[in-house]
């Protein structure tokens, strides 16, 4: 069965693992790749995604950008979390072309020309263009299958004590979307601080050979530079490719059903996902949040897409 998905992200390093597992896995068509403003100014991370297309030969899927700040507040941050380029420490090709369309007009238009139920939103960085597009057509709520997008966590934070990045960037964005009645899959910091790029990763990814193959050791290399000061982790996580592989292969993980919603009013604790765990979630709840990742499963389907991406190119496809 092939899934369909509408990747919407801010490529940054894992967005691009994202891009690649995506492209390369032949369970997923992907109908379109948006761009918010994120991981960096919108014209850098919609360049990124744009240069990553032609990298991995991804030619016929609309690539369009979208919002370029969040909804309320302001884009800034006084170290970019992917360097200055949103995507140091690798070398790109030529853009691909973009097309005209606004990313949330693309999203609503692929959504709503797909029969219910056939379309996921994968979000991989801040939720505005998701949050955009719901608001300005709300039948996409009842169309879209599933969002399962990467962003928060139950227990810790990266961008704050308890706030993760991509809702903390956009905490209004994020309540908008975890609050429509919707299936919302939140692959938060709990799950993807479990998909390490060990070395013995690396050694298999290095015995494919290949550009593509060293480009993923380029961004091991930056993850490992963005994690050195950060004792509790020995090899730094991947995040955002995460979401395709549970699109791809459920079994990838393990879910929870629990309510969970955004603070946007703490003082200390603005962008946090409040998951509550009291009490088994009632039968109503549109809400999961990821558990445990099946380490092997995942690594499994990331490396077989590198290495199909490859085989890909040699062949002129
Ligand atoms: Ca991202």
């Amino acid at each position: 069965m092939v899934r369909k998905i509408i990747l919407d992200c801010d490529p940054g390093h894992d967005d691009a693992l994202a891009l690649m597992l995506a492209h390369g896995n032949p369970e997923i068509e992907l109908l379109a790749v948006t761009t918010v403003g994120g991981n960096q100014t919108l014209f850098k991370v919609t360049d990124n995604a744009r240069r990553i297309a032609t990298l991995i030969g991804m030619h016929d899927v609309p690539i369009a950008a979208g919002c370029e700040r969040p909804l309320v507040r302001t884009l800034e941050f006084e170290t970019p979390p992917y360097g200055e380029t949103g995507l140091d420490g690798v070398i790109l090709p030529e853009p691909a072309p973009l097309v005209e369309q606004h990313a949330v007009d693309l999203i609503i238009d692929t959504v709503m020309s797909h029969a219910p139920g056939e379309v996921t939103l994968v979000p991989t960085g801040p939720l505005t263009n998701i949050a955009m597009a719901v608001r300005k057509e709300p039948r996409i709520v009842n169309r879209v299958k599933e969002v399962v997008l990467m962003g928060g966590g139950y227990h810790v934070g990266n961008w704050s004590a308890v706030a993760e990045f991509n809702i903390k960037i956009d905490p209004e964005a994020a309540h908008i979307v975890f609050n429509e009645p919707w299936e919302v899959l939140m692959v938060g910091l709990d799950l993807t601080y479990q998909a390490l790029a060990t070395d013995e990763i690396a050694v298999r990814i290095q015995g494919l050979g290949g550009s593509i193959a060293s480009f993923v050791l380029d961004l091991f290399k930056f993850f490992h530079k963005a994690y050195q000061n950060e004792p509790s982790f020995e090899y730094p996580p991947v995040h955002d490719p995460c979401t395709v592989a549970y699109v791809i292969d459920p079994k990838v993980m393990d879910t929870v059903r629990v309510p969970i919603d955004v603070e946007l009013s703490g003082s200390l604790t603005t962008g946090m996902t409040v998951a509550d765990f009291r009490a088994p979630a009632e039968s109503n709840c549109h809400t999961r949040t990821g558990t445990k990742l099946d380490f092997d499963r995942f690594w499994d389907l990331v490396i077989d897409a590198i290495d199909r991406i490859q085989q890909n190119i040699k062949k002129g496809i």
